[in-house]
Order: C-alpha cells, then structure tokens, then sequence
C-alpha cells in the first residue's frame, strides 16, 4: 500500500491504536494512559469518530444503522470532518502542550474501512489525499495495530453498529489493507497478536512507548 511521508509532531508524542472490531483497542490505549500518567506524563486519550462537539453528530450518522446506505465518498468525508476537527481543535493543541496524545483510530482507518473495506482506491479516488488533506498531514510516531481475525472481534460483541454489520469479506478486506500499512513503514508501526492475554499486549505496548519517549528525550 503507498502512502507518502508526513508530519510527525516534534513537541508531544503522538501514539495511536488500530485494528478491527473488538481488537482490543480500548482496553489497550486506557492501560497505555494508567501507566504513562503513573509515569508522570500528561497524556491525553481520545478516540475517531466522535470525540468533538462536532465529531459525536458525525459518529452518530456514521454509525447509526438507521442511516442505511451512504455514498461511498459521503462517508468518506463525513469520517474527514471528524478527523478535521479532531486533529485541530484536540490532538494539536494537545501536542503543542507537550502531553503524550493516544488517539483509538485514526487515517488508517479511513484507509482501511474506506479503501479498502468499501473499494474506495488510495490514488485514483483520491481518498488518501483528503485523510491527509483533513488532519494537515499529521502522523502518529507510533500506530499500534492490534490483529485480530474479524470473526473472533466481531464474536466479542453482542450488537453490531452501521459498519459492524457489514460483511465478513468486507472485514476481512479491512485486516488485510491494515496489515499492508504497517508492512510498507515498518519503523512506525508495532503489530501484535490481538488475540494474546491482554497484560501481555499491554507489557509490549508499554515498552515499545518506553523506547519512543526517551528518544523523543534525546532528540
Ligand atoms: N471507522 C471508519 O470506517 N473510518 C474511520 O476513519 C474511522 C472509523 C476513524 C468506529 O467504531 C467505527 O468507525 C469502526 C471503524 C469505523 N467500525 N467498525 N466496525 P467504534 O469506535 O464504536 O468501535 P471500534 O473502534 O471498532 O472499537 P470496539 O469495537 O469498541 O473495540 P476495541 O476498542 O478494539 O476493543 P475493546 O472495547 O477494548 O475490547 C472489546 C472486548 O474484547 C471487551 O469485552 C474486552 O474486554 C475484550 N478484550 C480486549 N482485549 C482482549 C484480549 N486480549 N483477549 C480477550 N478479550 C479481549
């Protein structure tokens, strides 16, 4: 999958979450903020879509089932609003106060459930491009991307919103476009086995953050 260098935020450190449904990045980015904050860092823990005034309107059109259908790119630029907002009002303010932002989604997601889940392409439709476009090109120093089999995720819930519904072939189209990613900028993305007991995942996470901040330290 290609996708162009960006920015990554000299000032706080930017971390982020990735992956399908009931991969566990909930859980993992509020273990993530327990240990940092212990470690005295300022941190802030947000989340796509819906972390904005704005963003909750758009998170509930997006995911409401009763919305039915959306045009392919309306969708994609309703989640591009979201980012918009979120990117400006929260995650920028955030890392120029210098705290450690963990963000539970983000581009890839678009680039992941929209690209490929829907069959948007990155290039020719122009969908990579209004991700970046919307969040000023801003990158995670770090993606963790927790891999699950869209089977045991989607097993972990009981009710299944707007894209939850959507169909095995779909999400398994979404696992594999989020793999690609990190496989094409390894030194930014951390991929772990979703399916291992949560404090494991939470010990590699913690040291791989361990590792980003001190050099966030040196440099
Ligand atoms: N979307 C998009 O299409 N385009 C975009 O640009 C963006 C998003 C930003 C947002 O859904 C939807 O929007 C999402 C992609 C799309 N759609 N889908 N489908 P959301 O915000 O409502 O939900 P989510 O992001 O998919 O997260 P989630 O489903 O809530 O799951 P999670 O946060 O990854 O997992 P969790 O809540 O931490 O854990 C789920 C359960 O598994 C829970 O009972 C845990 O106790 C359990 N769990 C967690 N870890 C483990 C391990 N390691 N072993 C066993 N059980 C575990």
């Amino acid at each position: 999958m290609h996708t162009e260098p960006g920015v990554h935020s000299s000032t706080g450190v930017f971390v982020c979450f990735e992956g399908g449904e009931g991969a566990g990045k909930s859980t993992q980015s509020s273990l993530l903020r327990q240990w940092l904050e212990s470690q005295g860092y300022a941190v802030v823990l947000t989340f796509e879509p819906g972390d904005t005034t704005v963003g909750r309107r758009v998170r509930e059109i997006v995911l409401d089932p009763a919305t039915g259908a959306l045009a392919d790119r309306t969708e994609a630029l309703l989640y591009a609003a979201d980012k918009a907002e979120h990117v400006e009002t929260l995650v920028l303010p955030a890392l120029a106060r210098g705290a450690v932002v963990i963000t539970d989604r983000y581009v890839d997601s678009t680039l992941a459930y929209q690209g490929a889940g829907r069959g948007m392409d990155l290039v020719d439709d122009g969908l990579e491009r209004v991700a970046r476009w919307a969040t000023g090109d801003l990158r995670p120093h770090l993606t963790v991307l927790l891999d699950l089999e869209p089977h045991h995720g989607l097993g972990r819930f009981e009710t299944r919103d707007r894209i939850e519904g959507e169909s095995l072939e779909f999400h398994l189209r979404v696992r594999a476009a989020f793999l690609a990613l990190a496989a094409a900028d390894p030194d930014h993305y951390l991929v772990l086995d979703a399916r291992l007991p949560v404090d494991e995942i939470a010990t590699v996470v913690r040291e791989a953050i361990a590792g980003l901040l001190a050099q966030a330290v040196r440099t």
